[in-house]
């Protein structure tokens, strides 16, 4: 095993630094590293926390991560946001606890910059919470904000997946639109300060109304991010989450179907690459100019191509 990850799994900060930057690049380097913390990976409980921008969702989570300090357990933040790092927007308004979570070695908290790619973005973050894992963060939290494809990638890599709202109408509208429901584990109302959060309660029950089939039925709660109200609720239902899982065998389920999907993930962009090294660029640029001209048609071009690669 390389010092590098030696360092990091015995807690220096410096080399889980390093080694989170290297896993996010995802190259061979990456692989390499993933390979050798693999082993250790496997025992935190991921917890995705997805919804609008500016809905207090890195609030919540600063929160959430000192409840979870006060029950001495260690707390890893994956902040996935294209639209502003963490810079701790929200924990700067609050130097007190700001200071609070970067004081303490049993928090560790990294950003994720968007580099475009959907695929890319949602495992490299996959990659980096496997670094925090093996590194003994009992709960890891992943933030995303609520837009499409990438969120949905991240809130598959979590146990438990929390979906921020805040009161308002239009919000419930959005979360059909996005079928962000069905993957809510946990609702909360946040900015219950601010009015209408009773309604926004009660329209997102009688949407959780309709949803059939389901064992664990998902609470919905009001919190004020800002000033803790609700977060130790939070976290309260977020371990009897964790409980349901283990006892129920779904995490064990969910951890298959995950590595199922990562595996999958990983084929299909190798294989793409593979065939892309084979074909070539230039190949792709003459294609173009064949759509454009309209002189064939995608699925015709794809088929040619593919037969190509495999002559
Ligand atoms: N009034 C009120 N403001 C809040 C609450 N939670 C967060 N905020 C504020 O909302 C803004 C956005 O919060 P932030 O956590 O950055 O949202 P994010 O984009 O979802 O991560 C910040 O100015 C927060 O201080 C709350 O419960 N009530
Ligand atoms: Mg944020």
């Amino acid at each position: 095993m390389s010092q590098l990850v030696q360092d990091a799994l015995s807690g220096k900060r410096r080399a889980m630094a390093r080694l989170i930057s290297i896993v996010e690049e995802g190259n061979a380097r990456g692989r390499e590293a993933i390979a050798q913390i693999y082993p250790h990976t496997g025992r935190a409980h991921v917890i995705g926390v997805t919804g609008p921008s500016g809905s207090g969702k890195s609030t919540l989570v600063a929160q959430m991560a000192l409840e979870y300090r006060l029950r001495d357990l260690t707390v890893g933040i994956v902040a996935v946001d294209p639209t502003s790092p963490f810079s701790g927007g929200a924990l700067l308004g609050d130097r007190v606890r700001m200071r609070a979570l970067s004081g303490d070695p049993c928090i560790y908290l990294r950003s994720m910059a968007s580099r475009g790619s959907t695929g890319g973005l949602a495992r490299g973050t996959a990659d980096v919470v496997k670094v925090l894992d093996a590194c003994k963060y009992q709960r890891i939290f992943i933030e995303t904000v609520g837009a499409g494809q990438i969120e949905l990638d991240v809130a598959r890599t979590a146990h438990t997946v929390i979906v921020v709202q805040v009161p308002g109408m239009g919000d419930e509208i959005q979360t059909l639109k996005a079928g962000i429901l069905e993957i809510a584990d946990i609702l909360a109302v946040n900015k219950a300060d601010h009015q209408g959060a009773d309604r926004t309660v009660a329209t997102l029950e009688a949407m959780l109304e309709l949803a059939v089939d389901q064992k664990w039925r998902p609470p919905v709660v009001k919190t004020i991010a800002t000033s803790g109200v609700g977060t130790a609720e939070m976290v309260d239902i977020v371990e009897q989450h964790v409980a349901y899982l283990h006892e129920s065998g779904e995490i064990r389920q969910q951890a298959r179907a995950r590595l199922v999907r990562e595996l999958q993930d990983i084929l299909r962009e190798e294989l793409y690459h593979r065939w892309l090294a084979h074909v070539g660029q230039d190949r792709i640029k003459e294609t173009a100019d064949r759509l454009v001209a309209r002189r064939t048609d995608p699925y015709t071009a794809a088929h040619e191509l593919l037969m190509r690669a495999e002559e």
